[in-house]
């Protein structure tokens, strides 16, 4: 564009205004803008299909050039990509796409000499040939490396990442001492993975090799962290390379790697717990770098199921964030390694990447890099996604991604500084694919050439990225042959040592190390043991309160209002309470005591059935005020959040928190409990068995609403007998409480005790209002495990019916209104760790009395299968009553369902078992 600079043209307000101008009349701009405008629009017109026919003719020469050189250098910023050489096992340069050939914008190789102005290029000035503006192009996007960035709304990035790419054309020089490290990497992986092969034949260890440059991307962003501010890198990943990356990215003890393929695991108690294979454990470690800094580095546990890891290690960058007060998010960051196949195939991947601009759940940026080695298992990227690249999904949340040739090691360097320094500028997510191919089949076993022979034909004649570098550099003249041996002899000569060690000594422990760092002083020991729990009821006058206190001319709902100030007459004048007043007391009293509480679920703050009201709204000017945040200056923090509509990664999330936040109060609630079934891999994976595999403990609390009101089969049932199943050696806590006061012990005893774990909590729906606890309760009780009946006469009683939750109370309404006075009704409110001595305790003072467990869910659900046995064991054997046997949890008409719970109630009273036919089925 003659006369202007298009750096500034590149400033798209300043194009836009003058375009604007120019569109309301040619003559009000510059006439070299006029022509520029008018070259413009035809180009726009060849952009929308017409295409080469379309005549250039009419253009002056050097306009027509000159639109050819904007629209080139927009359109290979946008489809560079697609000739870019990316693919190691390509089978030559990618053909050219029509969307970047010389026809599509008007121009010929006669045309190539012709000069053009050139600042719309970074790095170029004044005028150049046009040829010289693609060659240009070609080297910025089409060389090793293939980015997709123009799909991004912010035009800062896009300019900064432009910028960044351009002036270095994608391949800056890099020094020789970096080539070196590189260099020294790729051969540290290749042998690390070539020893084990050699020496435990047949093992499983999902080889890295062919994607062995995922290490000097790894160093790279280690080694750029400090620079950046970076202290703290928490990283996700699954099995392939896995043990790699321990040795050789985190340093792990090779002695301790060896030993875990020695296996020979003896636990020393049972609270050692199973384990887990080695390439699923956790590890962490503090790393020098070369410019003297430091990073601590920590990979996450996780399971088999790929990407599930994801929201737990957000979570627990998250928890470590709030730990140090890095609240621009800047020295911690996440790094999620993927696979191609896993990247593309699952959901959670989506939802994790969802959190990453919300306010409760950021985490400034996840650096993602994908070991695209164009397979998964034996599927082939055709069948393993719908979309050009494995990465598409990751252009919902607008981060750039870099597809990078593995086979060019200075390439992938250079895109993990890169990415590091996008994410630390702009704290937003980024991603790495970075293509490869897999030396052998999925795991080590495998014949990939059953199914993919054309492939590993192809994969057979290659040398290996160790190799073909050295070469490289030797032939640059970089590096001597006697020093690329010299990294072999001196990393052999260590793998040897430290299987020696391992053969000679004795195997030490497997297992990781837990119960360290903020974890120091707690223990995976569960006790019944009570712990007070109550609270001064000064300090409960002070929170009810707060309740009502708003900052000055903040209106509250006038509905809310009277909530509220009902709420605080009830604690001060020492009444009867209800749940949302219990949470508040118990919330509110903890970050008094100096214990953070965060809770977070869908609608939380106000709550499903509006019983919570954490935040209040301003009714004039829809501002927001959360009381309990604002009771003392030295309080510890609280934080409701409503999140976004995922149970999967926000539970993950939230758990991953709770491993890094054993002080706080870390709780997830369901909107429906019935919902919870989307999170089962996080409770399979990490809740219930978390610590007996990794030695990981958590103090996360899942509040789950459940219970049979008439709802229909999709909000009746968190599947209390699904969480039951799973109960084994101490490792959770299930719970229905039937009262506030319960509530209100059970959160606060949490984060009392000397030890850490989950509690997931039925909680109630319609009793969130009807029922009441003592403020009384609040200040001397603690939590009971069981709640034996106090009205009845033991030795009046012939049948004791034993339930857990909200049933209780319409068996109460019926034994009123029956005026019985011979049964008597026993609550468990924890159902597990199962509370052997108070029930026996309880259940003795019956004599000879019947037993009968009453339940309002089918027979084939609720707590029956875990509750029968036990109670037998205790001595007590007990018949059932509860609805038939149901596929679907409830049935879908009120009517049907109130007559079913009539029947259930009014069979507990006269015996009508073993269990109840619904009252449709009978007719
Ligand atoms: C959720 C889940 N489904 C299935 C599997 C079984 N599985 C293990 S690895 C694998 C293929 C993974 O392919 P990719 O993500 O490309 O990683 P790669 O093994 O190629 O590194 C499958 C299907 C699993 N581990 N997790
Ligand atoms: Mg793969």
């Amino acid at each position: 564009m003659p006369g202007a600079n298009l750096s500034d043209a590149y400033n798209r307000e300043l194009l836009e205004e003058q375009y604007a101008l120019w569109q309301s009349d040619p003559h009000s701009v510059e006439p070299s803008m006029d022509a520029f405008f008018r070259g413009l629009e035809f180009g726009g017109h060849l952009s929308e299909g017409i295409g080469p026919e379309a005549e250039t003719g009419g253009l002056p020469q050097n306009v027509r050039l000159q639109v050819a050189a904007v629209r080139l250098i927009t359109s290979y910023r946008d489809l560079g990509h697609l000739l870019a050489d990316t693919d190691p096992l390509a089978e030559g340069p990618a053909e050219m796409p029509w969307a970047l050939s010389m026809e599509r914008f008007g121009v010929s190789e006669a045309d190539l000499n012709g000069t053009v102005d050139t600042s719309m290029f970074f790095g170029m000035q004044g005028r150049e040939k046009l040829g010289y503006v693609m060659q240009a192009l070609r080297e910025t996007y089409c060389r090793s490396i293939g980015v997709e960035y123009m799909h991004m709304q912010s035009f800062e990035q896009r300019k900064w990442l432009a910028s960044r790419m351009e002036r270095s054309r994608n391949k800056p020089d890099m020094p020789r001492q970096k080539k070196f490290r590189t260099l020294m990497t790729l051969h540290w992986a290749e042998m690390f993975e070539q020893f084990l092969h050699r020496k435990y034949v047949g093992q499983k260890r999902f080889s890295l090799e062919g994607g062995e440059t995922l290490l000097p991307i790894l160093d790279a962003i280690v080694e750029g962290s400090p620079a950046l501010g970076v202290k703290e890198i928490v990283i996700g990943m699954a099995h392939r390379g896995r043990l790699n990356v321990l040795a050789n990215t985190l340093q792990k003890p090779l002695e301790e790697i060896f030993n875990e393929f020695e296996d020979m695991y003896l636990p020393e108690s049972t609270r050692d717990g199973d384990g887990d294979v080695k390439y699923h454990m956790g590890f962490s470690a503090d790393i020098r770098t070369t410019d003297g800094g430091s990073v601590h580095l920590s990979l996450a546990a996780n399971p088999s199921h790929l990407e599930a890891v994801n929201p737990v290690v957000e979570g627990r960058v998250r928890a470590k964030q709030r730990k140090h007060g890095d609240t621009d998010r800047g020295s911690g960051v996440p790094l999620l390694v993927h696979g191609d196949a896993a990247m593309a195939g699952q959901g959670i991947v989506m939802e994790t990447m969802n959190l990453a601009n919300l306010h409760g759940y950021r985490t400034g940026g996840t650096i993602h890099i994908v070991v695209n080695n164009q397979i998964g298992f034996t599927t082939q990227p055709r069948d393993a996604r719908s979309t050009q690249y494995a990465t598409d999904v990751a252009k919902f949340i607008q981060a750039p991604v870099f597809h990078v040739n593995g086979e060019d090691p200075e390439a992938c360097v250079y895109v993990a500084q890169l990415a590091l320094e996008f994410r630390q500028e702009f704290k937003s997510d980024v991603v790495i694919d970075m293509l490869c191919y897999r030396k052998y089949g999925h795991n080590e076993g495998d014949e990939p050439s059953f199914t993919q022979p054309l492939m590993y034909k192809k994969i057979l004649s290659k040398m290996g990225i160790a190799r073909t570098y050295t070469n490289q550099l030797v032939e640059r003249g970089d590096l001597t042959q006697q020093e690329a041996d010299a990294i072999d002899a001196d990393f052999q000569a260590r793998l040897e040592s430290a299987l020696r060690e391992v053969k000679q000594s004795p195997p030490r422990k497997k297992g990781m190390k837990g119960y360290a760092g903020p974890w120091t002083g707690l223990s995976n020991e569960y006790s019944h043991d009570p712990v007070p729990t109550g609270v001064a009821g000064a300090v409960l006058d002070r929170i009810a309160e707060q309740l009502v206190t708003v900052p000055d001319g903040f209106e509250i709902h006038p509905k809310l209002k009277g909530i509220l100030a009902a709420r605080r007459d009830n604690v001060v004048n020492r009444k009867a309470v209800d749940w949302g007043t219990a949470e508040a007391l118990a919330y509110g009293s903890l970050v008094l005591e100096g214990y953070p509480v965060r809770l977070s679920g869908q609608d939380s703050r106000r709550g499903t059935f509006s019983h919570r009201h954490a935040y209040y709204y301003d009714y004039n000017s829809g501002r927001s005020y959360c009381p309990l945040a604002n009771l003392d200056p030295k309080q510890a923090a609280l934080d409701v959040f409503d999140s976004c509509l995922s149970e999967n990664a926000v539970l993950g999330f939230e758990y991953g928190y709770s491993l890094d936040a054993p002080d706080t109060l870390v709780m997830w609630e369901a909107q429906f409990g019935d919902f919870v079934n989307g999170a089962q891999v996080i409770i399979d994976q990490f809740i219930s068995s978390g610590e007996s595999k990794w030695n990981r403990g958590s103090g996360i609390v899942m509040l789950l609403p459940h219970g049979h009101e008439g709802q229909g089969p999709e909000h009746t049932s968190a599947r209390l007998e699904r969480f039951l199943q799973l109960c084994a050696e101490d490792n959770m806590q299930v719970c229905n409480f039937t009262t506030p006061a319960q509530c209100f012990h059970a959160f606060r005893r949490q984060v009392k005790r000397p030890f850490r774990k989950p509690m997931i909590v039925m909680t109630p729906k319609s009793l969130l209002r009807s029922s009441l606890s003592p403020v009384e309760e609040f200040i001397s009780g603690q939590f009971r495990e069981v709640i034996d009946d106090a009205t009845a006469d033991p030795a009046a009683v012939k049948r004791v019916l034993i339930c857990s939750g909200k049933v209780y109370f319409d068996l109460l309404a019926k034994r009123d209104e029956a005026k019985r006075t011979d049964v008597a009704i026993v609550r468990i409110e924890q159902l597990y760790p199962w509370p052997e001595q108070p029930l026996k305790a309880a259940l003795a003072r019956y004599g000879q009395a019947e037993f009968v467990w009453v339940q309002e869910e089918s027979q084939n659900n609720g707590a029956w299968f875990f509750t029968e046995p036990r109670l037998r064991d205790l001595g007590f054997t007990a018949k059932l009553c509860a609805r038939d046997a149901s596929s679907s949890p409830a049935t879908g008409s009120h009517y049907v369902h109130k007559n079913e719970q009539e029947q259930l109630v009014a069979a507990a009273m006269d015996g009508a078992m073993p269990y109840l036919v619904t009252a449709a089925k009978r007719k």
